[in-house]
């Protein structure tokens, strides 16, 4: 297979027509996107003995108290991106308002960002990552938190990074998904997947099972007809895994099959669930859709959830579309 690195994937995404063609200026903002993935690789590598492990002391606009990878990933993506000439403004889990690049309010796009999901795993080495999407800039002035609040189906770009045993990005531009690794010595991500697709049926779900007495009888329903495995309605056993970083369990969903659910549940009927619609549900969904998945809330397809606010939560179940379909119809027979 000969070597094809991320600045040579994009440049001939340049060269396509309609779905999946890029121009010049996301080749750039990709470009600085994922050289500053490689910085935060580094960062996290090097862990304690860089002394960045650990709570930061603040807490985020989620209420969460914030680890202090999370605010070096936030504010190295913040530079980075201001500084390549194309992006207006940026929205992140750990900002409470969006952060416009001054001067920049013409430029072509708009980026929203997780810097660092899953950061409960950083202390005790798991796998964690940086998820991003990217909207066009709807050039009317000023940017403000209404200028990022566009469906999911509007994205022109989505991906993410897991830091784990590899690096690795994973980004679509809409025509297909392809997964790209990191090899350090060279310092640069190369291709090592094309077209990555999620089969239709699955053994494998991912849920958090402590919050089973919470769920909703649709969500019951489903997942103790999995425990069932075999002697149940499904006549087969089914595997579960729950990392608690939404990238690698994306990721793994991406790459071998399984639902993966965060689905609201009882403990609070006015919050539609636990996972953040702007940053993590739609660019994970954009990806699963375009890898021949499927990704809702439960009752609707997450890229048409017309915001309201730029930190809104939703739920989500996503993957094997057979799986998610089943989970759909338990729903709308309830
Ligand atoms: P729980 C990480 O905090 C996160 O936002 C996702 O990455 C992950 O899937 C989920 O929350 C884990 O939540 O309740 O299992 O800790």
């Amino acid at each position: 297979m000969t070597r094809t690195n991320l600045s040579d994937f994009l440049n001939v995404c340049t060269t396509k027509q309609g779905k999946g063609g890029i121009d010049a200026a996301m080749v750039v903002l990709i470009e600085a996107m994922a050289d500053t993935c490689r910085h935060i690789s580094a960062n996290i590598h090097k862990g304690a003995l860089a002394g960045i492990l650990g709570s930061a002391g603040t807490e985020n606009v989620q209420g969460e108290t914030q680890k202090q990878l999370d605010v070096i990933a936030n504010d190295m993506l913040l530079e980075s991106l201001a500084q390549t000439g194309v992006v207006a403004g940026m929205a992140s889990e750990e900002l409470d308002d969006c952060s416009p690049v001054r001067g920049c309010e013409d430029r072509p796009y708009l980026v929203l960002f997780d810097p660092l999901d899953g950061s409960s795993n950083i202390d005790v080495n798991v796998s964690i990552g940086t998820i991003f999407s990217v909207l066009q800039n709807p050039e009317n002035g000023l940017i403000t938190n209404e200028s990022f609040l566009q469906a999911g189906h509007t994205q022109v770009a989505a991906g993410y990074v897991v830091y784990g045993p590899q690096t690795q990005m994973v980004l679509t531009f809409g025509d297909g998904v392809y997964g790209f690794t990191l090899d350090r010595e060279a310092a640069e991500f190369v291709l090592t997947a094309e077209r990555m697709q999620i089969s239709e049926d699955t053994k494998e779900f991912a849920i958090n099972m402590s919050n089973q007495r919470h769920w909703y009888a649709p969500v019951q329903k489903y997942i103790e007809e999995l425990l069932m495995g075999k002697t149940g309605p499904r006549g087969k056993d089914f595997n579960m895994r729950w990392i608690a970083s939404m990238v690698a369990d994306v990721h793994r969903v991406l790459t071998r099959g399984g639902i993966f659910m965060y689905p609201k549940d009882q403990r609070d009927p006015s919050k539609p669930g636990k996972l953040r619609l702007m940053y993590e549900a739609n660019p994970m969904s954009f990806l699963v859709e375009q890898a021949g998945g499927t990704a809702c809330d439960a009752e609707t397809r997450i890229l048409d959830i017309e915001p309201l606010d730029l930190h809104q939560r939703c739920s989500v179940v996503l993957g094997s579309a057979n799986e998610v379909n089943r989970v759909l119809s338990y729903h709308q027979t309830a």
